[in-house]
């Protein structure tokens, strides 16, 4: 299939949302340009107008769903939760904040939707990333540079982009990965449980930016320096325990 055939397809998209209203409708405007059939599940768990803008553009697109999250326990949570909504057997999960271009999703899916991957990894360090509008945080840049490497080491596959907001997957797949950490740390769970249960992993080029609005799910200043330590911590770990659990 082509990319403007994988455009037209009917999959399910699975946005997580902590207080993103700055950015909610233009991420669901350009979602619903860039891959009109799709089913797009909105899965908010703060407290500000994300849910009811959200709802709002529902009640013009029958493909938008928004839900309260009312018992979010983190964002992994709620793509579990959106993974259970899901009406299509393909789908994928993509952030709020316009940090990753909806425009990039049919190239996402590509590989799932054409039956050559059962993961598709929208990655953010690929020789053909588009990192232009990017403005680079030290912290990020090593952080990222540690866990990729160590995941990759750990599941014995070059993975250039393990915490990518970006990621593409079928039910089965997703079934088969199982993953549990209901924070941040089911990112590394992802890829980690995919290679180690064989499963065929895509990696694909992605463009990205910065935040482009709302507040990071890590925070601001000095809390965001500590989740992010805190949390590529518990990722190196979390990599760690999977490599020699028993899978
Ligand atoms: N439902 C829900 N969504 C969350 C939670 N934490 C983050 N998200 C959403 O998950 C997506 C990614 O979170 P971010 O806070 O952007 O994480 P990040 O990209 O590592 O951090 P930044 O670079 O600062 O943007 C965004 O759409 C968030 O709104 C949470 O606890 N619950
Ligand atoms: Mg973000």
């Amino acid at each position: 299939m082509t990319i403007d055939q994988v455009a037209q397809q009917k999959v399910s998209i699975i946005v997580a949302c902590l207080f993103e209203e700055d950015t909610i409708r233009e991420c669901l405007d350009r979602i619903t340009k860039a891959m009109p059939n799709a089913e797009v599940l909105v899965i908010h768990g703060g407290t500000d107008r994300t849910c009811e803008i959200a709802a709002e553009m529902a009640r013009t697109n029958a493909n938008i769903v928004a839900v309260r999250n009312e018992n979010d326990r983190g964002k992994g949570h709620a793509i579990q939760v959106g993974i259970a909504r899901a009406r299509n057997d393909i789908m994928c999960q993509f952030d709020a904040d316009l940090q990753f271009a909806p425009e990039d999703l049919p190239a996402l899916f590509a590989p799932v939707v054409n039956g050559e991957a059962d993961l598709s990894i929208g990655s953010r360090f690929m020789p053909e990333s588009d990192d232009s509008n990017y403005h680079f945080s030290f912290f990020r840049v090593v952080g990222n540079w540690v866990v990729n490497g160590w995941v990759s080491l750990m599941c014995g596959r070059r993975i250039t982009d393990v915490t990518t907001g970006s990621k593409a997957w079928t039910r089965d797949a997703i079934k088969r990965i199982d993953f549990k950490d209901v924070r941040f740390v089911y990112e590394v769970e992802i890829p980690m449980k995919a290679v180690l249960r064989g499963l065929r992993v895509a990696q694909v080029p992605v463009s990205y930016h910065n935040r482009q609005g709302g507040v990071s799910g890590h925070g601001t200043g000095w809390k965001e320096f500590k989740s992010i330590i805190r949390t590529g911590f518990k990722i190196l770990w979390t990599a760690t325990r999977i490599r020699f659990s028993s899978r």
